[in-house]
């Protein structure tokens, strides 16, 4: 039963019954118009209770149903139209959550009564929509402009006692809030309700709302870069002020089927559900998701208090997992004790803005410094965050296995180092497992799991559900030199590179990608993480520096071309922001404001004449081409290899750790959008021009899916289940 209902003394209450979230599909839809058709001619009832069963009011419109083949036959709204003309009082009793359209089905009622612990709000701009069910049109006449357009074009979620404050619910409740609402049904039985229909009421207003209306679409075009949504989202709060209901009704379902059309929503419908996915691991040995069952972490703790340290710390602590945070001096571990109060103040004082404390118990309370490694032989997990360097990751593991209790996981936070030789110096490995958290720790929501060799499907399960504590999303992935997000950035980097050799200069090719919709190109991107980072793996490695075999041509390692700038720049002490200098010049070492600058305009025009480099008219699109495509390549080369599970994995790890637009979906779902067989002809055509630049060479994976068509995303999983799978 999509909908039941039930008789209290007069009230009826009609409860939406489609599990797991009440989503308003089809058939709930038919159920409800039954419903509400019985209870208005019903006699014996006299008001109405709307709520959701297993106490969730609705997440709205059944977002699987946009891109079905079958057509909604029900529109929602007319079935809030159809609710608020009812001459009986209707309340919504709201827990859980009410989102979307289930914010908008509670807005057509007459009154709404909310429990303490529910979240509301109009999220359908993160799926590339606009709500269309009369949120654009009710909400602003019910809390103004501002508020409405605040919540609306951020999709941000209301806690209860904010949405009360705001005037959105009536009453908010900290027990039952059918009991409540059924009350409330009763005392409102025969009162004027004239003014409780909301599309009535006209938007009240005592500002220029055209001109706060352009500096919100002015602002919301830098802010979301491409994705058209949030700018629809604003013309239908506009058309709320200016247009009467009715009209502002045809605005909202335009302005609805216009973004349709982009294929915006699509992209972003598909990384909503990707994201749910990638939670669903399996093995190849059959082991999964829902056979394997995660360990309790209790207690944590973390090693190292640097940038990723102290993110990790007050990730746990938010959490409400204790933590026990170690240094290896007093200096270091006061300055981490600083920065990760610091950090949790700035949580608390976000939850309190938010009319909430830490979920149970205080966060703040939960960590526990110290400089003693015997300190950590109780708790459940380990998170290891020091710097990038094997021996003293190899020091600590050997020095935690003889430490800790037997059955404690220990975790390296490492961003590309070999897990299986972190775990070769433990008498677990077993219980080794890599957790690569992305800066700022506390507030990136991407965790890549990274299963080694030996590790047991239960320390995956384990890692995976502390990502989903820690509200991350975590994606298991295989152990490979630099793993997958950052295996992929890098022939995405080196093309980078290669366009300023060729004349192009760091803004140009920041802005081709900013504009495309990165958050940040990839100049602005490594002066941020520093270049001094790269420089050093690559001392490592012998591909610069002292350890470069004398002789070797500046521009070739091994045969292939090769890229020095970066390398110069470091020699330079050019190391990004945190020096004030790197592809640009920053106000003081430490800015953040990246300025164009003349220095590396001379820098380049000089390296260009001293290795005879002739300046070539590369076409904008193709920094894009060459970027996104040599990205996508190595996606491709990262699936063949077995190290995600699918395009979906990889997608979710771009759109949540690198910045990508969320709107195109992610690098494999934007390959398949522009055409498997446009991006083969692109990377073979450049591969045949530049044979020395392996990274390009089409990843045999496109080959075989272009062959057959370049079928879409969702089939690829087939050509996927012959390759070799490395989780
Ligand atoms: C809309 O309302 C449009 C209207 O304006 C007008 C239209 C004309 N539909 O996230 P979880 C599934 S658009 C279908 O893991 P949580 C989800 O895929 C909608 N399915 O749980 C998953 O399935 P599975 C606007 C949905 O507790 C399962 O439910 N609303 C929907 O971490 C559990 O989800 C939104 O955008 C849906 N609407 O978080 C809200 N919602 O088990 C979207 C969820 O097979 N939803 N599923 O993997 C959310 O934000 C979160 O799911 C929620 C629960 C906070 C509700």
């Amino acid at each position: 039963m999509a909908a039941t209902r039930t008789l209290s003394h007069t009230v009826a209450v009609i409860k939406i019954n489609n599990p797991p979230v009440n989503a308003l599909s089809t058939p709930v839809c038919q159920a409800l118009i039954k419903e509400l058709a019985e209870v208005k001619k019903d006699p014996s009832v006299e008001a109405i209770v709307l709520c959701g069963a297993n106490g969730k009011f609705s997440a709205g419109a059944d977002i699987r149903e946009f891109s079905s083949a079958a057509r909604r036959t029900v529109s929602l709204e007319d079935i809030n139209a159809e609710i608020e003309s009812t001459t009986k009082p209707v309340v919504a009793a709201i827990e859980g959550v009410a989102l979307g359209g289930g914010l908008e089905l509670a807005l057509s009622c007459h009154y709404r009564v909310a429990h303490i612990k529910t979240v509301m709000g109009l999220p359908e701009v993160l799926i590339g929509i606009l709500p269309a069910a009369g949120g654009t049109q009710r909400l602003p006449r019910l809390i103004g402009i501002p508020a409405a357009l605040d919540i609306i074009v951020r999709g941000r979620h209301v806690p209860a006692t904010e949405a009360f404050q705001l005037g959105i619910v009536d009453e908010v409740v900290p027990s039952s809030a059918i009991a409540a609402a059924v009350q409330m049904a009763r005392k409102v039985i025969g009162k004027p309700m004239d003014s409780r229909r909301l599309s009535t009421n006209a938007v009240q207003y005592n500002i220029n709302v055209d001109a706060f209306l352009d500096t919100a679409l002015e602002k919301a075009k830098r802010q979301f870069r491409g994705a058209q949504a949030p700018l629809a989202c604003i013309e239908a709060v506009r058309a709320s002020a200016q247009l009467p209901y009715q009209r502002g009704i045809e605005k909202e379902r335009q302005l609805f089927a216009s973004l349709w059309a982009t294929g915006q929503p699509q992209a972003q419908q598909y990384a909503f559900f990707s994201e749910r996915n990638v939670g669903k691991w399996t093995l190849p040995s059959g082991e999964r998701w829902d056979n394997v069952r995660p360990c309790q972490i209790r207690t944590a703790a973390v090693i190292g208090l640097g940038t990723m340290g102290r993110g990790i710390v007050t990730s746990l602590s938010k959490s409400n997992i204790p933590v026990i945070a170690l240094e290896q001096d007093t200096k270091q571990l006061d300055s981490g004790k600083k920065a990760v109060n610091s950090l949790l103040e700035r949580e608390a004082e976000k939850l309190k803005k938010q009319g909430n404390s830490f979920a149970e118990g205080n966060g703040l309370g939960s960590v526990h410094f110290t400089l003693n490694f015997e300190d950590l032989k109780n708790v459940d997990l380990v998170i290891e965050a020091v710097y990038e360097n094997m021996n003293l990751k190899k020091d600590i593991f050997r020095k935690l296995s003889s430490i800790m209790k037997p059955d404690a996981f220990l975790c390296t936070n490492t961003s590309g180092l070999n897990i299986d030789e972190i775990a070769s110096v433990t008498n677990r490995p077993q219980l080794v497992i890599g957790t690569h958290f992305f800066s700022p720790a506390n507030i990136m929501r991407l965790l890549e799991v990274v299963r080694g060799r030996h590790t047991s499907p239960t320390t995956i399960a384990t890692a995976m559900s502390l990502g989903k504590m820690l509200g991350k999303v975590a994606v298991l992935v295989g152990n490979c030199p630099l793993f997958v997000g950052n295996r992929m950035l890098g022939p995405y980097l080196e093309q980078a590179n290669y366009l300023l050799e060729e004349g192009y200069y760091p803004e140009e090719v920041d802005q081709a990608l900013e504009e495309f919709g990165f958050a940040m190109g990839p100049f602005r991107m490594m002066d941020l993480a520093g270049l001094d980072v790269g420089w050093r793996s690559r001392m490592e490695k012998g591909l610069a520096g002292s350890g470069v075999p004398p002789g070797t041509p500046a521009r070739q390692r091994e045969g292939n071309r090769y890229c020095p700038l970066a390398d110069m720049l470091c020699e330079l002490g050019r190391f990004g922001q945190k020096s004030g200098k790197g592809w640009y010049q920053y106000e003081k070492p430490g800015g953040r404001h990246a300025h164009p600058d003349p220095w590396v305009r001379d820098f380049l025009a000089k390296y260009r004449k001293t290795y005879n480099i002739k300046q070539q008219a590369v076409h904008p699109e193709q920094i894009l081409q060459r970027c996104l495509y040599a990205l996508i390549n190595e996606g491709f080369r990262v699936l063949e290899d077995g190290i995600a599970s699918g395009p979906e994995d990889i997608d979710v790890i771009y759109n949540n750790g690198y910045g990508w637009p969320k709107h195109r979906g992610g690098p494999m779902y934007y390959a398949s959008a522009v055409g498997l067989h446009e991006v083969l002809m692109v990377l073979e055509g450049y591969h045949k021009a530049n044979p020395d630049v392996p990274s390009m060479k089409p990843s045999f994976l496109l080959k075989k899916l272009a062959a057959v068509g370049g079928p879409p995303i969702k089939e690829w999983r087939t050509q996927l289940g012959k390759l070799p799978n490395k989780l």
